[in-house]
């Protein structure tokens, strides 16, 4: 009887150290945690294969009075997370190339260019929305619109800009030009 109960003591005392062992061996090792941040990364391109930080868009020369003409390019995402916020803002310059004999009987500023007072940003279409601008150059130096788009990881977009010089545009910007400064702004 007496030997039954120390049986049966050992046996409890064994089944306790074996779960009291199998506690205390459930670890779970996790090596190597390491916290980044997204990366935030927009790029532009004319033909949509090779993207760049940096890019000349477009250059339109001989534009007439009632011309409109587009320039197309493609915006990608190339971070690692979802772009919420694009924004475009201009920064506009103008210069004149030379006078011409009609030019200077109207235009007493040689040393600066009329073309933004009259050129027209008309529109702005990206990813079949349609911004309806309507502001000069001029008007746009230094503003920011924000394209009503998002951009997924890796997604390519096409924007086009419709530009026209309406046919009230004068001599006095004739040989004209324009240097447009494009900068796009990616946010979450
Ligand atoms: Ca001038
Ligand atoms: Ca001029």
């Amino acid at each position: 009887m007496k030997r039954t109960t120390k049986v049966v003591l050992a046996l409890i005392l064994v089944i306790t150290a074996g779960i009291s062992k199998a506690i205390f061996t459930d670890t779970a090792i996790s090596r190597g945690n390491s916290i980044e941040t997204a990366e935030f990364d927009v790029a532009i391109s004319k033909d949509g294969k090779r993207f760049y930080n940096e890019l000349k868009l477009f250059e339109m020369n001989n534009l007439l009075p009632g011309e409109t003409r587009k320039s197309e390019f493609q915006i990608k995402n190339r971070g690692t997370v979802e772009v919420k916020k694009l924004t475009i803002t201009f920064k506009v310059r103008n210069y004149e190339v030379r006078m011409s004999p009609s030019e200077k009987a109207v235009d007493s500023t040689p040393e600066t260019g009329e073309l933004g007072k009259w050129l027209v940003l008309r529109s702005i279409h990206v990813k079949g929305k349609s911004i309806i601008v309507n502001q000069t150059l001029n008007a746009l130096n230094g503003k920011t619109i924000t394209l009503p788009v998002t951009l997924q990881p890796g997604e390519i977009a096409g924007i086009e800009m419709t530009f026209e010089l309406p046919d009230e545009a004068g001599n006095e910007c004739q040989t004209d030009g324009i240097d447009i400064t494009l900068r796009l702004d990616a946010s979450q």
